[in-house]
């Protein structure tokens, strides 16, 4: 009978995250999502990511790469997204080699009332069935249909396309191809108006790839990934013109403590805050060409240089207390709180926290209330031993939200309480285990 609970509950959960998905990093639990460039159309932030999937015997090259669709995602608040399905196929495109799972990092610009998607891709019939290219596809709105032109765009070899239109129209189209490329676009976006240009006086060593260009107070920003070691790290140069000269002026984020090899960024302002999207191998440790994206806030200098973004698990957006609150996502905790998988063998379940000693306590900020009468507080946990868990508002000492009794039992359930008290804006969070061992929580969530 506790298995059958334990089952139906889990179902319950998964349910919740189909199709809508919430936020905190990664972003997306569902499926591994790379390379994100992410944009603002309208009022929604809108994320055009490589789709990153595991190759089968005959589908893709094991131990590499696997991509062989576009998905894009959008959301009002970087709290809910919204899963809006496949858009481009490598099946669907005209000059694209149907069967080369080759549909690296993709971008995505607005321009005469179109949404313009730029991606790379191998072309039918080119050597040994390698080598990129990259085509175009249209849309009327950010979420498709995408219908892909005939022909790749002329005089473009390489990966990863960036699209910038600066203040007086005119667009620039930006790859990699062991260096970076910057070519002006003809007002129809589908053609180069200029020879492509290596832009030069970037680091010289080490591989360069992703570059993403925006412009803030005059400055033209180059961002791009760079093995300056052993893995990428995400760097930035700066120039007054988008087609350079760029100097070197930073590095945006570290290499991945994980050690992700790879990482891949875009970067906006949304609301007047700005955004780092990025990846890491959040949902397949073991295996990093399964990269799932993330989201952190960025923040500028006086002088415009780029602070760097340290990556965190609870990324960024406001989490509603009516929804279950995913601790493992934290915003901080003391070193002895662990957080592993849920089931190693199905890593898109999620995530647990494990408290092993009283006293422990992990942080979860940013949760609204929204005046809303809460009277219960509901924990999925299980414990070695009868175990007491505390939550309490801003730190470990401060005010008792409640106290709720785990009962033993290696099965996940559900303890309820009634709440001793409870904010009615936006709070963080601490739980404390006061006492008791080996307490694994899953979600808490206010009723
Ligand atoms: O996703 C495949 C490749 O990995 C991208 O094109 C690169 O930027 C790197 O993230």
């Amino acid at each position: 009978m506790k298995n059958i609970k334990f089952w139906l509950l889990l179902f319950i959960s998964m349910l919740a995250f189909a199709g809508q998905s919430v936020a905190q990093n990664p972003l997306i639990r569902d499926q591994f999502t790379a390379d994100p460039s992410a944009r603002v159309f309208g009022d929604r932030v809108y994320v055009y990511p490589s789709h990153d999937i595991k190759a089968t015997p005959g589908h893709g090259r094991p131990g590499w790469f696997c991509m062989e669709d576009y998905h894009v995602f959008s959301s009002a608040n970087l709290t809910d997204w919204t899963d809006h399905g496949m858009i481009i196929s490598q099946t669907t495109v005209p000059w694209a080699e149907p069967t080369s799972y080759s549909m690296w990092a993709p971008d995505c610009i607005f321009r005469h009332g179109k949404y313009y998607m730029y991606f790379p891709t191998t072309a039918k019939g080119s050597e040994n069935g390698r080598g990129f290219t990259i085509g175009v596809a249209m849309a009327d709105k950010p979420y498709g249909p995408f219908t892909p032109q005939q022909e790749p765009i002329k005089g473009v070899h390489g990966i990863d396309p960036n699209v910038f239109i600066d203040k007086d129209g005119q667009a620039y189209l930006y790859w990699a191809q062991g260096n970076l490329y910057v070519a002006k676009l003809k007002e129809d976006m589908l053609e180069l108006a200029s020879e492509p240009q290596i832009l030069t006086e970037l680091p010289d060593k080490g591989l360069k790839e992703g570059p993403y260009l925006f412009e803030r107070k005059g400055i033209y920003y180059l961002t791009y990934p760079h093995v300056a070691n052993k893995t990428e790290r995400l760097e930035y140069a700066i120039s007054n013109n988008p087609m350079g000269p760029f100097k070197f002026a930073g590095v945006i984020m570290d290499e991945s403590a994980s050690g992700c090899w790879t990482n891949h960024q875009s970067i906006i302002q949304f609301k007047n805050q700005w955004y780092l999207f990025y990846h890491n191998d959040d949902l397949s440790p073991q295996f990093d060409k399964n990269r799932s994206i993330r989201c952190d806030s960025l923040f500028f200098s006086a002088d415009g240089s780029i602070k760097k973004v340290i990556p965190t698990l609870r990324g960024v957006g406001i989490t509603k207390a009516s929804e279950k609150i995913q601790i493992d996502r934290y915003s901080d905790k003391d070193s002895t709180v662990k957080i592993s998988f849920l089931d190693t063998a199905k890593k898109f379940n999620g995530w647990k926290t494990t408290f092993n000693h009283a006293g422990s306590w992990i942080r979860y900020n940013s949760v609204d209330f929204n005046g809303k009468k809460f009277k219960e507080l509901q924990i999925m946990a299980n414990a070695g031993s009868r175990a007491t868990v505390e939550v309490r508002l801003g730190n470990a000492n401060g005010r008792l939200l409640a106290s709720t009794v785990i009962p033993e039992g290696s099965d996940w359930q559900i303890a309820q309480t009634r709440l001793a008290s409870l904010p009615s804006k936006i709070a963080d969070l601490v739980i404390v285990l006061k006492s008791g061992s080996g307490v694994n929580l899953d979600w808490i969530n206010f009723k």
